[in-house]
């Protein structure tokens, strides 16, 4: 009797490492900004993506692929917690001394891996806040991604147009003198340090809307900062620096199960390409870093390749909301776009409420496991935490990732559909289910100036056929019955708690 309880204990023990041993490592690179049609695998032909391609021709290249928001902190919340953003107060873009939004100890992506028996880390932009209230800049900076699920981090605290410009490991600036402490400040100047506002000619690149106040590596920022001048990054160095965490990172953890969440910071502003991806494209900067994301990416792959971890590992690519073409500096990308189509066939971009905003490159490669290929299969970002809880072998208790759909079958290829319907979300709401898109009605401009984006919604609520990928012909009069029946729908999605079946 014990000998056979002894027995089925060890066959379910095997069984236990046997389906362990299937799991694969999963490499996350989310671009910011990154548009539908930037990349070759997405018919741009002026600017040249072979990495990112060969990730496409390798695996699954999604082309209804959708980040949760048309722009980055709330991509970021909902596709780490898999709840849509809109549905908690203060997950808007947030400043470079915002508090950690999301609240530590519930279930996220991360925490769904480091539950599977995953080694997990972050790498580059988080701009999910950090601390409390107040943050002590100086000493440990917590809770922060560790407290919801990442056991390694390195990251830029907000944004690379944000103070402060100071990488963080582990929660504490790197290389800070302590004689030297770092003070930042949004509402208010802190320091005495020469603003792009007051000190224009002391600037290599010029704002073209905001960003004029402290000045960093010649280029002037949102926010004030003083301090912490060994600790300072520079712009030009940023990819190499990232990238070298990131594969260092894989490198470390060859031999264990690893989840890898490296959010590049290009092609995010200020866009400033290491000089040895200056002029690659004729495009200006905005084209330059283009490549140089698509040079991280050969790194992280080159990596996988040199490892023999390509095939026991999961590779994903996609973009934290559309693209964006003067997002604040004269960085010439306006002048220099020529031909190249960012949104592809989209309408609008980031900030905007028309797919442009939100349908975001989305590739996943696993060799041998994915047949390569492409899908027309409606996915979100908010369906990771659901779809790799189910791939893991985790269990989502009722209130985990409540907007997130299991669309594992589909990732992986097997399946052709996705989701029935999606929440896509630019300050309005809209609904795409079947062959229709609704927008709701909303206020605010038509363009959005500073940036010249058509921001989709109207004072009444439209209606696009699903196959009107321009978003040309509001059909609404015609489809009274549909509007009427959508917009039910949305509002039982927002006043329900969630939307996971
Ligand atoms: C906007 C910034 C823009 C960019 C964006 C956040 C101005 C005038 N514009 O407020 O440059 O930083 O915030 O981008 O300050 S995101 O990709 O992180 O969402
Ligand atoms: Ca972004």
């Amino acid at each position: 009797m014990r000998l056979a309880g002894l027995a089925v204990f060890a066959t379910l023990l095997f069984c236990r490492l046997a389906g362990a041993a299937d799991k694969p490592n999963v490499v996350l690179i989310y671009g910011d900004d990154v548009g539908w049609g930037d990349l070759g695998a997405y018919g741009a032909t002026q600017v040249k993506t072979p990495n990112l391609d060969r990730l496409a021709k390798e695996g699954l290249r999604f082309t209804d692929g959708h980040t949760t928001s048309a722009t980055c902190t709330p991509s970021r919340y909902a596709m780490l917690t898999g709840e849509y953003p809109w549905r908690k107060k203060g997950t808007g873009i947030l400043p470079g001394d915002g508090k950690l939004i999301i609240e530590p100890g519930r279930t996220t992506l991360p925490s769904i891996f480091q539950k599977a028996g995953y080694v997990t880390g972050v790498v580059g932009k988080w701009h999910l806040g950090l601390g409390g209230d107040k943050q002590d800049w100086n000493g440990e900076i917590t809770p922060g991604p560790r407290e919801i699920g990442f056991s390694y981090s390195f990251i830029l605290p907000a944004t690379g147009d944000r103070v402060p410009c100071v990488y963080l490991e582990n929660q504490r600036i790197v290389n800070l003198d302590p004689k030297d402490p770092l003070q930042v400040g949004f509402k208010t100047k802190v320091g005495d340090e020469p603003t792009g506002v007051e000190h224009p000619e002391l600037l290599k690149m010029h704002p073209s809307h905001g960003h004029d106040q402290t000045i960093v590596n010649g280029i002037s920022r949102i926010g004030y900062m003083t301090g912490a001048k060994a600790a300072r990054w520079v712009d030009e160095d940023m990819a190499d620096v990232l990238t070298k965490k990131a594969t260092a990172f894989i490198e470390a953890h060859k031999a264990e199960r690893f989840f890898l969440y490296y959010a590049t910071h290009d092609i995010h502003v200020p866009r400033v390409p290491h000089p040895r991806f200056v002029g690659k494209t004729g495009m200006g900067p905005r084209g330059d870093v283009i490549v140089q994301l698509d040079w991280a990416v050969g790194e992280v792959l080159k990596t996988l390749d040199r490892l023999k971890l390509t095939g026991k590992t999961i590779v994903m690519f996609s973009s934290d909301n559309g693209p964006v073409i003067d997002d604040g500096y004269k960085d010439q990308a306006v002048e220099k776009l020529g031909g190249h189509k960012p949104a592809g066939p989209y309408r609008g971009g980031k900030y905007s409420a028309f797919e442009g905003g939100t349908r975001v490159p989305f590739i996943v490669r696993w060799p041998g496991q994915i047949k390569p290929g492409t899908s027309d299969a409606l996915v979100s970002q908010v369906d990771f935490a659901a779809s790799f809880a189910a791939l893991t072998g985790g269990k989502l208790g009722d209130a985990d990732a409540p907007d997130s759909f299991d669309v594992s079958a589909a990732l992986l290829g097997k399946s052709k559909t996705g989701r029935d319907h999606v929440v896509e979300h630019a300050g309005v709401l809209s609904l795409r289910k079947g062959p229709w898109k609704l927008i709701e009605a909303g206020s605010g401009p038509k363009v959005l100036k500073a940036t010249n984006t058509e921001m989709g919604a109207a004072a009444q609520p439209q209606l696009y056929a699903a196959s009107d990928v321009a978003e040309r012909n509001d059909v609404a009069a015609q489809h009274a019955d549909v509007v009427k029946a959508l917009s039910a729908q949305l509002e039982k999605i927002r006043s329900d708690i969630r939307s996971r079946p």
